[in-house]
């Protein structure tokens, strides 16, 4: 990677800096002032950076994308921006004079949490790509004051602690001063006939002034800056003088409290959608305040919004965006004059949106009553949407009531978002092959029947610079001797290393690098007070806590493995260390259980000296971007078991196997493009596909006939009854044997157990041959090459955004 300042140069900008905040010289400062220091630099090195490529863009007057996505999982900003600046050596080297070490400076910035899990990771991946690719691009979202709670566990129960990261995280934000929106909300709408037609008249409504705060993210060795533009709530009138006057203190200051809650905190369920007035609030308030931005930097741009559709492609990450498509409306409608058609297809040629679940409980559906109270204009140019896709699709499809009624967007007092995101959007598609195609056959069918050119699938894919180079540089280094460093900008190069497959020599240090790897990360966790042994396998599930994603299968066949053990201790098995890694959403009880299962049962196994020299269960806390960056170089075995059908994608599983872990997983999700790419001798494949889970619900399911007809499963079933480390678990025994309507549990654990178990031992098997298993590890490293972020963000330039890069 290229760099354009010396150590000398930089010297001079960080002392100049460190003398004009704190008074003190470089000798006298202590970590966190450096660190800041160090972080304010890059970002004045960032502003030179952006202001140059911004006037590029305006010259060329290229079209442009803005990525709406109510989180991005930043995670650390400071060993990013450096390593794309290529000005690491330059910092640890000046910094070295000084006596600090820069991977210590790194350790004093908090992660920007501002995100639940693969969404807001795959959207902050995603703006890596577009800077480094040199695509016009900025993304929007909220400056939630607490990300993503921290995770305590107390004897086994999961406990949630604010996360507070803007001291600390706040010198990657520049507050653009001169630039502010206002959102309305609440008021009254009147239809007024005039000389000119139906017009609107808006009244009585709450202002909140929105105020934008930009992180910059400098693109890999080019000359791209993405900016993520974080808006915040303040309130318009500062103070409520009314009040203040009459002497009410507490109402005065009220007023502004409510303002600025709107983006206090970022709701903490993943993958389940919660009907919360404020979080409908949040959603409104980042769509608002992006759009009319938009519009007017466009206007000022161009003069016109007839070319709108020409310059800007607004795209919508999940269905929580989706009022931008009403809001966009009625820009057009009210402040420009334009007629509802031509608004409406100035709206639909803009738009696009991607799906990334199947779950029927994460489907976004507001009630119409809760919108009309909120935001009566929106919800006016909803039902107006409504009325015209109703009357399209009758016109359609004659007197197929049913066909329209499933297709609607107001349905029995309920808004769908979704479908306001296919009515309203160009484009429509899910994360990978399989869930494009659940998308089109079975969640959005009738909509692919009327509009099947809509739909189509872009895989996800990870920011591989960060998740390969900046995570595991032993591996890159040997990368970069084996195949040239041309995989950094192009993943695919990374195809290059199945060459060194026969290559005895390089097989053996990849086994010393994920050693070495090994080895730090328990160093880590040493730190942390929690003692690994770095010769164990590690097999690792690290993903959001879901019935979905199924830790319990996981838990369920380490019990199984532990009451084998129990039976015969001189059972000739590798010694193992099965790392767990997850949070669960505040309210979720059957989650939070799981976890206590897992913690319980690591306690239980710590008591036996000997069991535990062979098995280990270790529960790593407060699951995060930076513990991720440790663990997945460390990652020996990635265990991705969601049950088929039901993981949109996946990327953890991508980030694993880029860092040589073999896969032991479901037909599910992008697995099944990990399993195309590597080859079937390269993964553990189990379990039922998302057909095979089909036809079972078809034939009725009943978790008990596994229970009475396996021996295994019954005995572990038993086991957690009797409980583990004197805390019995009758909840998990009766969910899966009776759940909810009586079958059992919903995600059909016991139904792939023994499959699951079976695959787990071939594999072992196979660890014992080392050559084999590095082997694998290769192919898999390998195989990564399709799964960069990059490679998806082209997908989307080309085929949805039609937009090109700078050069
Ligand atoms: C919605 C309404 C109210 C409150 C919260 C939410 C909400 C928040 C976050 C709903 C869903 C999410 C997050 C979903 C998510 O992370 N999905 C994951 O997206 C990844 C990237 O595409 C996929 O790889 C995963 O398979 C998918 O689960």
């Amino acid at each position: 990677m290229q760099s354009t300042l010396t150590k000398k140069q930089l010297g001079v900008l960080i002392k100049n800096r460190l003398s004009r905040h704190y008074g003190i010289s470089a000798e006298e400062a202590d970590r966190k002032q450096m660190y800041k220091t160090c972080a304010r630099t890059v970002v004045e090195i960032l502003s030179d950076k952006r202001t140059r490529y911004y006037q590029k863009l305006k010259d060329q007057e290229k079209k442009k994308v803005y990525y709406l996505c109510m989180e991005f999982l930043v995670g650390r900003s400071l060993k990013n921006n450096l390593y794309n600046l290529g000005l690491e050596k330059e910092f640890r080297d000046i910094l070295k004079e000084w006596n600090f070490d820069l991977e210590e400076l790194y350790e004093e910035e908090p992660d920007a949490g501002l995100g639940n899990g693969g969404l807001g990771r795959l959207a902050s991946c995603f703006m890596d790509s577009l800077a480094t690719m040199e695509y016009p691009a900025m993304g929007y979202s909220i400056c939630y004051e607490y990300g993503l709670f921290k995770q305590k566990i107390v004897d086994g129960w999961q406990m949630e602690l604010p996360d507070i990261w803007l001291p600390g995280g706040d010198v990657w934000l520049n507050q653009r001063n001169d630039l502010s929106f206002r959102v309305k909300f609440n008021g009254h709408v009147e239809e007024i006939w005039t000389k000119d037609g139906l017009t609107t008249n808006y009244s009585d409504y709450d202002e909140v002034e929105a105020v934008p705060y930009d992180m910059m993210i400098s693109g890999a060795d080019s000359e791209g800056v993405a900016i993520l533009r974080l808006w915040r709530a303040r309130d318009v009138d500062k103070f409520d003088m009314k009040s203040f006057a009459k002497g009410d203190y507490n109402r005065a200051m009220n007023e502004k409290m409510n303002a600025e809650l709107i983006c206090k905190v970022l709701y903490p369920s993943d993958n389940h959608f919660e009907g919360k007035t404020l979080r409908l609030r949040q959603q409104y308030f980042l769509v608002s305040a992006s759009i009319q931005n938009i519009v007017s930097d466009h206007l000022q741009q161009f003069g016109t919004l007839d070319n709108f559709s020409e310059k800007v492609a607004i795209h919508i990450n999940d269905t929580h965006p989706a009022l931008c498509i009403p809001e966009l409306m009625r820009i057009l409608l009210d402040d420009h004059q334009f007629s509802w058609d031509d608004a409406y297809n100035m709206v639909m040629n803009t738009v696009s949106y991607t799906n990334h679940t199947v779950l029927s409980e994460a489907l976004e559906t507001w009630p119409e009553e809760l919108l009309k109270q909120q935001f009566p204009r929106i919800y006016g140019i909803i039902q107006g949407l409504n009325e015209a896709y109703c009357q399209e699709m009758w016109n359609r499809y004659p007197g197929e009531w049913g066909k329209i009624e499933r297709m609607a967007i107001m349905s029995h007092g309920q808004i769908r978002m979704a479908h306001l995101c296919i009515i309203g959007s160009s484009s429509v598609n899910g994360v990978s092959k399989l869930h494009s195609d659940i998308l089109k056959s079975q969640v959005f069918s009738d909509f692919y029947q009327a509009s099947s050119e809509k739909f189509t699938n872009v895989t996800n894919g990870i920011a591989h610079r960060r998740w390969i180079c900046q995570a595991n540089p032993r591996l890159t280094r040997l990368l970069d001797d084996c195949i040239g460093q041309e995989y950094k900008k192009d993943g695919r190069k990374l195809a290059d290393f199945r060459r060194y497959s026969e290559n005895r020599s390089i097989l053996r240090q990849l086994r010393d690098i994920k050693l070495a790897n090994k080895i730090d990360f328990s160093n880590l966790m040493d730190k942390k007070g929690i003692s690994i042994d770095p010769h164990s396998i590690f097999d690792v599930q690290a993903k959001r806590l879901h019935e979905y994603k199924r830790q319990l299968l996981n838990v369920l066949k380490i019990i199984s493995l532990y009451l084998d053990l129990k039976d015969d201790s001189n059972l000739d098995i590798p010694p193992q260390t099965f790392l767990f890694a997850a949070k669960a959403a505040p309210g979720y009880y059957m989650a939070k259980e799981v976890i206590r299962l897992i913690w319980h049962l690591s306690a239980e196994i710590e008591k036996d000296p000997v069991l535990r020299e062979k098995i280990r269960v270790v529960f790593l806390e407060n699951y995060c971007v930076t513990m991720a960056e440790a663990l997945m170089p460390a990652a020996e075995i990635s265990e991705q078991i969601s049950l088929a059908g039901k993981e949109a994608s996946g990327t953890g599983n991508m980030k694993m196997m880029a860092n040589g872990a073999l896969t032991i997983g479901t037909m599910d999700g992008a697995n099944v493009e990990i399993f195309e790419a590597v080859g079937k001798d390269n993964i553990f494949i189990f379990g039922m596909s998302a057909e095979d889970v089909e036809r079972k619900w078809a034939e009725g399911y009943a978790a008990s006939s596994y229970y009475h007809n396996k021996e295994k499963v019954h005995r572990v079933v038993d086991s957690l009854r009797r409980g583990f480390n004197g805390e019995s678990f009758d909840t998990i025994y009766r969910y899966l044997l009776v759940g909810d309507y009586g079958v059992g549990d919903p995600y059909m654990c016991l139904a792939d157990f023994e499959d699951y178990l079976k695959v787990h031992q071939q594999l072992l098997g196979v660890y014992q041959d080392q050559h084999q298993w590095n082997r694998m590890s290769l192919f898999n490293i390998a195989g990564a090459e399709r799964f960069a972020a990059d490679r998806s963000i082209m997908e989307y330039a080309n085929n949805i955004w039609n937009i090109t890069p700078l050069h």
